[in-house]
């Protein structure tokens, strides 16, 4: 059975609700790249930003069911800029500001956008970088596009283009001087339940990046539901995820999650070890942080600096400390606890995917007696049905055992489908396991029913029929002093099937080959190992194509 609703846009959920009731509760902390620079938004001024901007969109022409691109750092206005889309019915695409003019270019082509909003430089890490620059390289070879809107981070002038005197072949305008012509009263769209909220690309292991779908209802259902409960959020708390807006962390959790829930939310602009590697909990002092939420590939770096640059500042506000992103190495879960959260938090080791919207697999603390195993996920949310399947797709139905990670039942928060590519969703997701929806991840079950993610299937190495996961082995190198950070990958062995092979103990190198939201590409990796450069695949979302090219040069010369 199906049922649907029709409802207000989902924006009414995450403004006009908490306008009537709190207008001058704060909604977003911009934590900008210069320390103590923060700026505050009541979700009073974030109602009024997104109605100018919902207006703004209308009268030039977005209409429902179209999809809109920001390429934006976190900041007010490229939240806003996603609920106005939200407001006005049309999907909102938001490429990462990190990404490259080809990375963008791609996905506004696949996303066949004809409005792009952007700002005109980015600051990050006390670096400034060419965003409008990088928009007017991509639209070459875009032509759907046919406006621009910008807005100024910095007070550096750039070229816009203006293809005529005439206003209507004007293509890029100033966001800020085009919303102050609007009205700060934009009628939300009506929509179906399961409209499209927004498109968001992840890329896959081979070929272009995937623009998975996520629709209004059940996802912010689902991701409010999640930051309330995983978290321990209550009224009044201030909420830290530092992740970027532009991956799926940033949706849920700075964005939809607290929004829905009424929260005070930190868009974070700056980087891990800016100006000085205590940045973190310098803010989380200044800002009172009450949860914070961050990637295990920080928490490595960070912990090798040493813990002065924590005991430095006053953590007393934290009472949930979230880890997402790859799987959480010991060392940095005992870190994170013991010296971050003084042995008082409980750490939150969320599984998740862009596919799955929201926080599947996870402790939930704030329940009595519960339980939590550092290292683990644990155990499913409300609703989310885990199944480990053997090599021959059977079901895996005891205890203390490992297999590939299934989910049993649909859930609110799941991906609809792949924007223009249904088939290739149903090839990726439904099909290997009929009748399940396949994650791509490995997954270890306890003894008493826990679960441990293990890592990318396609990474999973099988040493004379063993399976071993890449989390499992780089757990134990990341314990030598010597190392950071380590990478395992398998390789061809015409004995065992498969050796392996570990990056910076086998091989040594300065930095890991890494995504631009931390996660190490092993596959790049593999196909080094096994001298197949043609076949890297998609590296559109490789942070530092240098690392890439001092691996192979290192692998070289030790072959
Ligand atoms: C939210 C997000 C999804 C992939 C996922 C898995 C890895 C995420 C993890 C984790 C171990 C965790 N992953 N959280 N692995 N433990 N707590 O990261 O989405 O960018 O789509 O990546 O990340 O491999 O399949 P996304």
């Amino acid at each position: 059975m199906c049922i649907r609703f029709l409802l207000c846009s989902r924006v009414v959920n995450c403004l006009d609700r908490h306008v009537h009731t709190c207008p001058e509760r704060v909604a977003l902390i911009w934590e900008r790249d210069e320390p103590g620079s923060e700026v505050k938004i009541t979700y009073r001024q974030l109602l009024e930003m997104t109605c100018r901007l919902g207006n703004m969109l209308r009268r030039r022409g977005v209409r429902k069911g179209d999809c809109v691109t920001i390429y934006m750092p976190p900041c007010p206005l490229a939240v806003a800029s996603m609920l106005a889309c939200a407001r006005i019915g049309a999907a909102h695409n938001v490429v990462f500001a990190g990404f490259s003019a080809e990375a963008l270019a791609e996905r506004i082509r696949d996303a066949q956008s004809s409005t792009v909003i952007t700002v005109n430089q980015g600051v990050r890490g006390g670096k400034v970088t060419e965003l409008k620059k990088a928009v007017d390289t991509a639209l070459q070879s875009c032509p759907t596009v046919q406006q621009v809107f910008v807005a100024m981070r910095t007070e550096n002038p750039v070229a816009m283009t203006a293809r005529d005197i005439v206003m209507e072949e004007v293509r890029d305008h100033y966001v800020i001087q085009e919303m102050q012509k609007e009205d700060l009263v934009c009628e939300p769209a009506a929509m179906d339940s399961e409209d499209v909220l927004f498109l968001l690309y992840t890329s896959g292991s081979t070929g272009k990046p995937k623009g998975l779908v996520h629709t209004q209802a059940g996802y912010l259902l689902y991701a409010a539901l999640t930051h309330k409960y995983v978290f321990n959020y209550s009224d009044g708390d201030v909420f830290g995820c530092v992740a970027d807006i532009g991956w799926i962390t940033g949706h849920s959790y700075s964005v939809y999650g607290p929004l829905a829930n009424g929260g005070t939310t930190v868009l974070f602009e700056s980087t891990p070890i800016y100006p000085d590697p205590g940045r973190y909990w310098e803010m989380v002092q200044r800002l009172k942080i009450n949860q914070f939420y961050g990637a295990p590939t920080a928490l490595r770096l960070l912990l090798k600096y040493g813990d002065q640059w924590v005991h430095k500042y006053d953590r007393s506000t934290l009472k949930t400390l979230g880890s997402v992103g790859e799987p959480i190495n010991t060392e940095a879960w005992e870190w994170y606890h013991r010296v971050v959260g003084d042995g008082r938090c409980p750490v939150v080791d969320t599984w998740w995917q862009t596919e799955t919207g929201g926080i599947c697999i996870t402790p939930r603390p704030s329940e009595p007696d519960a339980e939590i195993v550092p290292g683990m996920a644990m155990r499913p949310f409300f609703g989310i049905e885990p199944v480990l399947m053997d090599t021959e797709g059977k079901v895996l139905t005891s205890n203390d055992t490992s297999g590939a990670l299934c989910i049993a039942q649909p859930w609110p928060g799941m991906a609809r489908t792949i924007h223009n590519d249904h088939q290739r969703f149903t090839e990726t997701y439904c099909q290997p396991y009929p009748g399940y929806f396949f994650t791509g991840d490995g997954a270890y079950r306890s003894k008493e029913g826990y679960y441990q993610i293990t890592g990318r299937l396609d990474d999973v190495i099988n040493v004379s029929g063993h399976r071993i996961g890449t989390a499992e082995i780089e757990d134990v190198v990341n314990q030598y002093s010597a190392v950071a950070e380590s990478a395992i990958i398998g390789y061809p062995h015409n004995i065992k099937g498969q050796g392996y092979h570990i990056m910076s103990f086998s091989q040594f190198v300065h930095r890991l080959p890494k995504t631009r939201s931390g996660k190490i590409m092993r596959r790049v990796l593999r196909k080094v190992v096994e001298q197949d450069l043609n076949g890297l695949g998609d590296l559109s979302t490789l942070d530092d194509p240098a690392a890439v090219e001092e691996i192979i040069q290192g692998h070289r010369e030790l072959c």
